[in-house]
């Protein structure tokens, strides 16, 4: 990989201090550490203690583990463990989303309110719990119940399999991969990944695939849809994003992680009369809030609070010396904060009970008591504002629009009493969008921060192919300027002119990493609106993760996969030792449940493959036949218009 850290010139600027004050971050670390070949190619076994072994042996002796594991057993193991590992994280979120409807439905949890009953109703008709004539809150813990009971359903189907295309759920019946409750799916998991139990690599991989749709159409589709009922479907709406949002003059508090239950107090908790008087009697001008990865998507997208960065920006925002204290909840949280935070006045807090940070100030967050401890967290923040010494915030920013849920997309393609996917369907089958890509995932310190996403996305832009994008990467198209509308310059002549008629950004932000759940959703509306084949396999999508690093982003692979999606990627593949493997995941996946992942570490080949594959099928849709472009009359642009 080349050597530049960075593409973000935010990000450059705040490096060159931090080399300059010999601050160590996961920039510099990254030179320092040389991944493991062996287990980063998935070789390596340590599931018992006759080995850890290392099947790295030219012939077949030693490519065989103590017991006789084979590379392909091994390698199979290994993948289906961090599609356990990431399907957990995302679930478990879920969960703690159930526990709070419910105990908000119960009056046990005052400060929050359900916002969005239109959504709950919807989410309650798909669970067969009654809605007429009954209280929101009694709705509400229904729903909650019914979700909290579903992550430990014992057999059967969960209930949002039914949200599926009809032919998508009849092929999951038929391979038996339809799933259970997500506990279920990955204890079984780690059971068969154990020393001695499943050694057939296609049928632990089947697993890993059962596992992460119990994530994808249950864990993560769940915490997406009780989040919306809780904090409201998110709306389109104008924010800034990058480290010029942080302020000179202000307290500024950066919320970083990934559950915005405690993100969405502060937020309130940072516009308290009571407390802004305080700051102010302390010397500041106000209070300043701002986001890190998914915390920052989760209230950038409903609130409109701007997004500091993305998961490499975490330490850098600390470098600036204007951070009076980092709270951190769960995931995508550097343990090596502590020591950044130490060189600064900076307080990092920890406030989750499942995540201590050793060197942290850890104030353990209650939903009960939301408000009362976002205000005390706050009021830390606002005491350390004296503290603070050399400030260096980089003058960078970009506007941007963010907050497209599936709902949202619907209601801007064909108006309030109208809403359809019909004018997307048409306008893909017309040609004048070639297809949808999905951008997501994260940053990886060991390729340049954004090149990956920006270079892609620029690229299916041009081809008419419209982006949707969640996680890190839509913080870096927000960064790199991509999600304004002024944008659809960048875009082919096609999706231009769906754009300029619905008047939306050729890039769309769809939430955070658990919103991946949406673009099932969107997939599935697509299905049923007609005209483009009738199960998700069909439809001219692709998804990307082109720098992705963390097991939540292989496990989200696998469900697209595993609902018919084509994943490519980017960087190393941690199944390159096993040929067989890497077959499985390619054209094994493209024969049973018709999508794929493949790892490709070069971008360009990511482009290439993508449009290939749209026109793949397009051709197979009979849509492939070039259109002569329409030229839109005032009377077709109406027809288009919200
Ligand atoms: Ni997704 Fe979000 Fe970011 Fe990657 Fe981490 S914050 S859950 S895992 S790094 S996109």
């Amino acid at each position: 990989m080349g050597n530049k850290k960075s593409i973000d010139p935010a990000a450059l600027e705040m490096l060159s201090i931090a080399e300059a004050k010999g601050i160590s971050t996961a920039f510099s670390r990254v030179d320092n550490m040389k991944p493991c070949p062996i287990g980063a190619d998935g070789a390596c076994c340590k599931n018992c203690s006759m080995g850890p072994c290392r099947l790295v042996g030219k012939d077949e002796a030693g490519k065989t583990g103590i017991c006789g594991a084979t590379l392909e057993t091994v390698t199979a193991r290994n993948l289906a463990r961090i599609v356990a590992a990431g399907a957990s994280a995302h679930s478990d979120h879920g969960r703690d989303m159930a526990q709070t409807l419910i105990a908000v439905a119960n009056g046990e949890a005052r400060s929050y309110q359900i916002k969005d009953v239109a959504k709950l109703k919807a989410v309650a008709r798909d669970m067969g719990i009654p809605t007429e004539g009954r209280s929101k809150e009694d709705i509400a813990r229904d729903v909650g119940t019914k979700a909290l009971m579903s992550f430990g359903q014992q057999s059967g189907e969960l209930v949002y399999v039914s949200r599926a295309p009809k032919k998508r759920q009849e092929l999951w019946r038929r391979f038996g991969l339809t799933p259970r409750g997500v506990d279920r799916e990955v204890v079984e998991s780690l059971h068969r990944t154990s020393i001695g139990v499943d050694q057939d690599a296609e049928h632990i991989l089947d697993q890993a695939l059962r596992t992460s749709l119990a994530s994808g159409w249950g864990g993560s589709m769940l915490a997406t849809d009780l989040t919306d009922i809780l904090f409201g479907a998110p709306k389109p709406l104008t924010a800034q994003a990058n480290l010029g949002v942080l302020k000179k003059d202000e307290v500024n508090v950066v919320v970083h992680g990934h559950e915005p239950t405690l993100s969405e107090m502060i937020v309130a908790a940072s516009q308290d009369p009571e407390l802004v008087e305080y700051a102010k009697n302390k010397g500041a001008k106000g209070i300043n809030l701002a986001g890190i990865c998914c915390t920052a998507n989760e209230v950038l997208m409903r609130q409109g609070v701007a997004s500091a960065g993305n998961f490499l920006h975490q330490e850098l925002a600390i470098v600036t010396g204007a951070v009076d204290a980092m709270v951190v909840d769960v995931q995508c949280i550097f343990q090596g904060l502590a020591k950044v935070a130490q060189t600064q006045h900076t307080k990092l807090i920890t406030t989750s009970p499942k995540a201590k940070i050793t060197g942290a100030t850890h104030m353990q967050f209650d939903e009960h008591h939301a408000y009362e401890m976002a205000k005390e967290i706050v009021k830390v923040a606002i005491d350390n504002f004296q503290n603070r010494g050399e400030v260096h915030i980089p003058d960078y920013t970009s506007d941007l629009v963010a907050g497209f849920s599936h709902e949202y997309i619907e209601y801007m393609l064909g108006g309030r009493y109208r809403a359809s996917f019909r004018p997307l369907n048409d306008a893909i089958m017309q040609g004048r969008i070639l297809g949808v890509a999905g951008i997501v995932g994260c940053n990886n310190p060991r390729v340049t921060q954004d090149e990956g996403t920006i270079s892609i996305m620029r690229q299916l832009l041009a081809n008419n192919v419209l982006v949707v994008m969640t996680g890190c990467s839509a913080i870096g198209a927000g960064k790199h300027g991509f999600m304004v509308p002024e944008m659809m310059e960048q875009a082919g002549a096609g999706l231009r002119e769906v754009c300029e008629a619905v008047g939306m950004p050729p890039v769309l932000h769809l939430g955070s990493c658990v919103d991946n759940s949406r673009i099932l959703t969107v997939l599935s509306a697509i299905v049923k609106e007609g005209g483009l084949g009738d199960d998700i396999s069909d439809v001219p999508a692709v998804g990307i993760a082109p720098e992705w690093m963390s097991e939540k982003a292989i496990e989200i692979a696998t469900y697209v996969a595993a609902s018919g999606g084509y994943v490519l990627m980017g960087g190393r593949s941690p199944v390159k030792a096993s040929a067989e493997v890497t077959r499985i995941l390619s054209e094994g996946w493209e024969k049973k449940v018709g999508g794929k992942v493949e790892f490709v570490d070069d971008y360009q080949e990511i482009v290439d493959k993508t449009i290939e594959h749209l026109h793949k099928k397009r051709k197979a849709l009979g849509i492939d036949v070039a259109k002569e472009r329409e030229l839109f009359d005032m009377e077709k642009r109406r027809e288009l218009v919200v």
